[in-house]
């Protein structure tokens, strides 16, 4: 059985939206004020609402200026209105977007108008959702929807898009079809004894096997990249007081995010700044100088400091040959942790000797005064966050969809491993399509809807 692209699917010609719930309302655009805004509803009985509203509703997606009327036939505003019919719009019910004026007291007024006609309002991601429930989107593609809207630079964006227009969807499906063409092979073995199958067709069936777990290899690996274009990765800057972390903080982020003097505890709290080095967000936070201190306020700070530390996905433990204080040891820091030892203000000791590496170790010397080094230190926290440069064709993936790929992927090895009893084989294959299923919302929890969907904006 192939897999269709969109699993829930229906065909075009239908008529009716498969599951129009009731009526929702949402402002689709921003807060604040703008050229336009819009008012999006859908679900049963946006004719209704829609004839309410506008005297007469407009032809199917033709884009129509209208009179938005108040319920005593008072003009909130003239508008574009178009209506999208079932099920050929968003969400595969009907559809009505008002087109009004920016305005907040516009916006409100036609929501709460709509509302008076028969709508509620849509929870977060209600919109989406129904567009997954009716089968027009699958779970991948509904994820990517907030994804481009949160993305934080081109690339990600890109990727994001990508994962919408069913990319990534794509590849899992054919991956799909692979695993359930070998199990077919595998079944059709089950019911002889091993010394009659033709070794050719043992052979065959290897070769599957072997592109199989290959194919998964692959996927989990652009989707491993695609995670960390989504994710980034949480870099602390840490050392002792004065060394220029602060600096360094400033230099990476191209502006004065954080205080810098030539006073040793001038950082308290936490700095932070998101950078993108070739897209990839990295989150700094600059710390204070660890040292003791009487100082209640810069104790606390120091141990905020090492909180953070504690957290962090990487660091950065900054020293300089002009300025007191041990360089700080790694023992703090979660295991695994990438650390590099950053020597900064090497401008003020040209040919300064390099302390000794220690097997391992990071070194990296820079000021951040001048600028030197700073281009090895981004590809440093590049290569930390697990960034490789690549061609095109990143999507973007969530740690969701990597562990459902690193589920199928051990199912696979598992088949592998019973490659002498064709049921158990059948059965890791079975459950390896179980885990693909996962990603694209066939095999989905409510729970897990649920999780996915409230973390969307409202009016998506
Ligand atoms: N010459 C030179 N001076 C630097 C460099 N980096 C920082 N400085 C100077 O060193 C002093 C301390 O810099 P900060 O960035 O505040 O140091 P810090 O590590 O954040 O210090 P605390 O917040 O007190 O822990 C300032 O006077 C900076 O101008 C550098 O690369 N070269
Ligand atoms: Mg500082």
């Amino acid at each position: 059985m192939a897999h269709q692209p969109f699993p829930r699917g229906r065909s075009e010609g239908e008529s009716q939206a498969l599951s129009a719930g009731e009526p929702i309302a949402a402002i689709a655009t921003p807060a604040g004020r703008g050229g336009i805004g819009v008012v999006r509803l859908s679900g049963r009985g946006v004719r209704a609402i829609g004839a309410a509203l506008l005297g007469e509703l407009p032809s199917a997606r033709v884009a129509t200026l209208r009179d938005f009327r108040a319920a005593r036939g008072e003009l909130i505003d003239r508008g574009l209105a178009i209506f999208f019919p079932a099920p050929h719009s968003y969400t595969g019910e009907d559809v009505l977007e008002l087109q009004a004026h920016g305005g907040p007291m516009v916006m409100r007024q036609v929501l709460a108008r709509c509302v008076e006609a028969g709508a509620r309002l849509a929870e977060p991601g209600e919109v989406t959702r129904r567009a997954f429930l009716n089968g027009r989107i699958d779970l991948a593609q509904a994820e990517s929807v907030a994804d481009l809207i949160d993305a934080a630079s081109e690339e990600a964006a890109r990727s994001a898009a990508r994962s919408l227009a069913g990319e990534f969807s794509r590849r899992v499906h054919a991956i799909v079809a692979a695993m359930t063409d070998l199990r077919m092979h595998v079944e059709a073995c089950i019911d002889f004894p091993e010394e009659e199958i033709d070794p050719t067709d043992r052979a065959a069936l290897e070769v599957k096997r072997v592109a199989l777990a290959a194919a998964l290899d692959a996927i989990l690996d652009e989707a491993r990249q695609g995670a960390v274009l989504r994710d980034g990765l949480t870099v602390v800057l840490a050392g002792a007081p004065n060394v220029g972390k602060s600096s360094l903080l400033n230099r990476l982020a191209g502006e004065e995010v954080a205080i810098v003097t030539p006073v040793p505890g001038t950082t308290r709290d936490y700095v932070r700044a998101t950078i993108a080095v070739e897209g990839v967000p990295i989150h700094l936070i600059d710390t204070a100088g660890l040292r003791d201190t009487d100082d209640p306020v810069e104790r606390i700070g120091v141990e905020r400091a090492w909180r953070a530390i504690e957290s962090a996905g990487a660091a950065l433990l900054v020293e300089s040959p002009v300025d007191e204080g041990k360089p700080v040891g790694t023992h703090r820091f979660p295991a695994g942790v990438p650390c590099a030892r950053v020597v900064n203000k090497i401008d003020l000791v040209p040919g300064h000797p390099v302390p000794r590496m220690q097997p391992g170790e990071t070194e990296l010397r820079v000021s951040a005064k001048t600028g030197e080094g700073i281009a090895a230190l981004r590809a440093w926290l590049l290569d930390a966050a697990g960034w490789r440069p690549h061609g095109e064709g990143l999507f973007m993936a969530r740690q969701r969809h990597i562990d459902a790929l690193e589920d199928a992927k051990a199912h696979v090895t598992r088949a592998a491993e019973a490659s002498q009893a064709f049921d158990l084989m059948a059965e890791e294959l079975r459950l390896g399509q179980r885990a693909l299923g996962r990603i694209t919302g066939e095999v989905s929890a409510d729970d897990l809807l649920g999780a996915i969907f409230s973390r969307f904006c409202i009016g998506k």
